[in-house]
């Protein structure tokens, strides 16, 4: 079984000209402000606070780099859309977030938490239109699937796939719960397949342009 343990922290960045080198491979989670991305990342790790967590929307406000192997990282971006956040930072963030995406050589795959809740959001969407140009594929992970009867976490599972099947290649999604501990083995697989092998990225999509940043 795939596991990313012996995970450790290694740098923050608040600004693109201080990202590291990009060598290596690495896996970003992003997604909406308070979606669990910090979260999973720990769930993943099997670690209690290494990534930071908080019930305050917003609280990762930098990029923030973790080791999982030699020149392997997961990347832990602020979350989009929190909307009490000044509008200076928020657009600090997107730039953040979306020049990591868009350019970042060694980005192997990305980490898209949605609360199974409230899937597919506007600006999830506009997350897919900045990273479909780019070929990097895409794994949603339904976070907060405790949150949900099994028989509402299946039904939402369904749907989120019907979509992607229809507008996205390149992307699939799973349950998650990180209290729960559900779907770790999944995603662990996923992570490890796109940071041990280079041939992951497919060709961009013709005739797709960048939208709005979320
Ligand atoms: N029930 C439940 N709560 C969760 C889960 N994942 C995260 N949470 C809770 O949701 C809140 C936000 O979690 P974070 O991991 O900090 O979310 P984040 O996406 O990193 O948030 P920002 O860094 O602010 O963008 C915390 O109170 C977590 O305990 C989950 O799978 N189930
Ligand atoms: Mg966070």
């Amino acid at each position: 079984m795939a596991t990313l343990k012996n995970i450790e922290f290694v740098t923050t960045v608040a600004a693109t000209c201080n990202l590291p080198p990009p060598c290596g491979a690495e896996v970003a989670f992003v997604g909406r402000s308070n979606a669990g991305k910090s979260s999973a990342i720990n769930a993943l790790a099997q670690r209690k606070r290494m990534a930071f967590v908080s019930k305050t929307p917003g609280r990762t406000q930098h990029i923030n780099f973790f080791r999982v192997g030699t020149e392997q990282y997961l990347v832990d971006l602020p979350g989009y859309g929190y909307a009490a956040v000044p509008a200076a930072a928020r657009a600090h963030w997107n730039e953040l977030i979306g020049s990591y995406i868009q350019s970042r050589p060694s980005l192997r795959g990305i980490i898209l938490i949605m609360d199974a809740r409230r899937p597919m959001t506007v600006l999830d969407e506009e997350l897919f239109a900045w990273v479909k140009p780019t070929g990097t594929p895409i794994h949603i992970l339904l976070s907060k699937a405790d949150k949900l009867t099994r028989r509402q976490a299946d039904e939402t599972l369904r749907r989120v796939d019907h979509v992607l099947r229809a507008n996205y290649g390149n992307c699939s999604v799973q349950l998650f719960s990180s209290p729960k501990k559900t779907g770790i083995p999944e995603a662990a697989e996923i992570i490890r397949n796109w940071l041990d092998h280079d041939d992951n990225k497919k060709p961009p999509v013709k005739g797709n342009k960048p939208g709005a940043k979320p």
